[in-house]
């Protein structure tokens, strides 16, 4: 078992980020309330995903918990909106205005050029359900793992990713049996339906996650990032071509074509373009 060397990144309140050999752990450390996220936690994770998917030396995030709770010793991953902070209109922060972000977070985690994968310890519930249906690898504690959606129980819904993507990856009946049900499920079931990676011991699900992470980091870093956004692509619609099409030209730019484009534009001139039609 690897045992990654983690550098704290930056200090927050409501999570932890740590960095090691080009991998972020971002992790939930609210364990008393089964890592629930409230206003502050989302905008401390849309902080720090920006922050991994801006640093060049980073290649795959992973998107954990800290834990088990010091009350009962129980594990979560995430237990979805802290249930605490609704107010009338929805989740309330300290500012006092209603707003939670998570779906912005979601975005993040779905738009970056990188492999992001969610390392769940323990209950992955409602919206913290829908975190790890939005990742793109899941890894499960055998032991502790728990997949449910309350969504319904508690009138606070993901019509997004959270239900209509988890349709596409274990199907509609079994989506709807999740979602209308609120069941939960063993992280060997979930694997069986398609919604996990691996199923792993306990002790050596954060090495294995590390492992894994390395695993995506020695491949071409272009090949990850083109491949990602090109699965997104089909359920994204307009804004999944945009970002892959925003990839393509990016690449477009290292070409000679692109650099006589620019140079006869600031040369005041006609461009005369390499007369290749490669097929
Ligand atoms: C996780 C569950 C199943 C664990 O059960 P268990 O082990 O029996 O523990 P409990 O005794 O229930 O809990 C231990 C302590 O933790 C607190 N706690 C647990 N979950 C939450 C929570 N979500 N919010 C606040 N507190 C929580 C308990 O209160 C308890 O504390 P003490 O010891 O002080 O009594 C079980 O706990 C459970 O079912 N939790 C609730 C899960 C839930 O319903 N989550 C919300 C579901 N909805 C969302 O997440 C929507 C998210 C969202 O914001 C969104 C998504 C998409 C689009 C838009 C939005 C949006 O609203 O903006």
């Amino acid at each position: 078992m690897i045992q990654p060397e983690w550098e704290t990144a930056k200090v927050y309140e409501d999570i932890t980020y740590k960095k090691c050999n080009g991998v972020a752990r971002i992790a939930f450390n609210r364990p008393n309330v089964r890592n629930a996220f409230r206003p502050k936690t989302t905008k401390e994770l849309y902080d720090a995903f920006y922050d991994a998917g801006e640093d060049t030396s980073i290649g795959v995030v992973l998107l954990s918990a800290e834990g088990p709770s010091t009350k009962d010793g129980v594990y979560s991953f995430c237990s979805g909106g802290d249930q605490k902070a609704r107010g009338h209109q929805g989740y309330v922060g300290d500012d006092g205005y209603h707003r939670l972000n998570i779906l912005e977070v979601q975005r993040l985690i779905r738009f970056m050029p990188k492999a992001v994968i969610a390392v769940v310890p323990g209950w992955a519930v409602g919206g913290g359900h829908s975190l790890h249906v939005v990742c793109d690898l899941t890894l499960a504690s055998k032991e502790h793992a728990i997949f449910k959606q309350t969504d319904a129980d508690v009138t606070s819904f993901d019509g997004g990713y959270g239900s209509a993507y988890l349709a596409k990856m274990v199907g509609q009946k079994k989506a709807r049996e999740i979602f209308f049900l609120g069941r939960n499920y063993s992280a060997q079931e979930a694997y069986e339906m398609g919604m996990v990676n691996a199923v792993i011991p306990h002790e050596e699900l954060e090495s294995t996650a590390y492992e894994w992470a390395q695993e995506i980091l020695a491949k071409s870093p272009t090949s990850i990032k083109m491949l990602k956004f090109a699965m997104n692509l089909t359920d994204d619609g307009m804004v999944g071509q945009q970002v892959f099409a925003g990839e393509a030209t990016r690449l477009a730019y290292m070409t000679d074509e692109a650099k006589e484009g620019r140079d006869a534009f600031l040369e005041k001139r006609k461009p005369n373009f390499p007369k290749k039609w490669i097929p």
